[in-house]
């Protein structure tokens, strides 16, 4: 009996104590896990009116660089690169340039090796998720190559699901294409995504290389979570691009810098500092995200690496970047810690 209750209440402290152990253990899992998910800065995101939310329903603005033609420059696709542009240069968002086609030096695209373009997309989105960034996947194409582009979007949609991590960028650059075709052609390449990522942000191309966002204010497409990309090179593009833009966000028009330069359209000619601050600046007036044009290293301004530099961007030193590189980390670091 006393053997009993002796054993009764030592399995009473034991339970007591194990069960105090247990709560503060999972105490310390709440708490670990709060944590955790309050120094998660990716969230899903959404389009409303001109700004671009999170689920917190802060406006989020974002800014980084993107990576070049995947055909070209795919050897900088690491996951030291993407590190590197987050951990050295503050950026919070990233892009993989996906080649839809042969364009000038640039012989390699999902054309002429599908594999190869997925898995560079992959390489990149891969190492965004695993560094808290957003991803954008722009099928970077000048021409409509609507068949491919679903071919492509349906087989990276179908492997992230709905990823909050993940823009959507469906079109680059269209020529100097009717703002009609480029609403078809969203027509059927956005329900491709949706279908496995109904909530993913879509950025939609506009008229001669993302500059006629007046088209696109005047006859916005009624999908949910679409924004437009505008995009810029400071040398060339000037007051008349900026006054544009701003005519289009007065009427409404989401914009998203998916693309800039602060040199010339070509992607050469000398930095043009006081058109590369004004657009800065109407970016940051209208919370506009930015990425900036791009991780290679060929011989012209807008190719941040000096050619030779190491495919891992961790083993960047200071000698391999040009002067853009540094505006650009400039650019990101300031407008990333606002
Ligand atoms: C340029 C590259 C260049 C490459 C060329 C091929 O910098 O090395 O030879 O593409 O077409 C864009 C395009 C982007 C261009 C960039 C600079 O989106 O592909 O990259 N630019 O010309 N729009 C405006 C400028």
């Amino acid at each position: 009996m006393r053997k009993t209750r002796f054993f009764g209440m030592a399995a009473a402290i034991l339970a007591l104590t194990a069960s105090m152990a247990c709560s503060q253990s999972k105490q310390k899992a709440a708490v670990a896990e709060s944590e955790a998910v309050d120094s998660v800065f990716v969230k899903p995101l959404r389009v409303e009116g001109t700004a671009l939310l999170n689920t917190d329903g802060d406006t989020v603005v974002l800014t980084g660089a993107s990576f070049g033609w995947h055909g070209n420059w795919g050897r900088f696709y690491t996951p030291g690169s993407v590190k590197a542009i987050k951990e050295k240069w503050g950026a919070n968002v990233t892009r993989a340039a996906i080649g839809a086609h042969t364009s000038g030096d640039v012989l390699n695209s999902y054309e002429a090796d599908s594999a190869y373009a997925v898995n560079s997309a992959i390489a990149v989105i891969d190492a965004a998720i695993a560094n808290d960034m957003y991803v954008i996947c722009d099928w970077h194409s000048h021409e409509n190559r609507k068949e491919n582009a679903k071919k492509f979007f349906e087989v990276i949609s179908k492997k992230y699901g709905d990823d909050p991590h993940i823009i959507y960028e469906i079109w680059n650059e269209p020529l100097q294409i009717q703002w009609q075709e480029i609403k078809d052609y969203a027509a059927e390449v956005i329900p491709v995504i949706r279908k496995n990522a109904p909530n993913s942000v879509v950025i939609v191309g506009t008229p001669s290389w993302d500059q006629e966002v007046d088209k696109a204010a005047a006859d916005p497409l009624k999908e949910k979570n679409v924004t437009y990309a505008l995009h810029y090179y400071a040398a060339t593009h000037k007051d008349y691009l900026r006054e544009r833009a701003r005519q289009a966000i007065d009427a409404g028009l989401p914009l998203f810098i998916s693309e800039c330069g602060s040199m010339e359209a070509t992607g050469d000619g000398p930095i043009d500092y006081e058109s590369w601050n004004a657009w800065v600046d109407l970016a940051d007036r209208n919370k506009l995200s930015m990425l900036m044009w791009s991780i290679s290293d060929k011989v012209e301004t807008c190719s941040m690496l000096e050619p030779g530099a190491p495919s891992d961007g961790m083993q960047w030193t200071d000698d391999n970047l040009k002067e853009w590189a540094r505006l650009v980390k400039e650019t990101t670091q300031t407008r990333n810690s606002k």
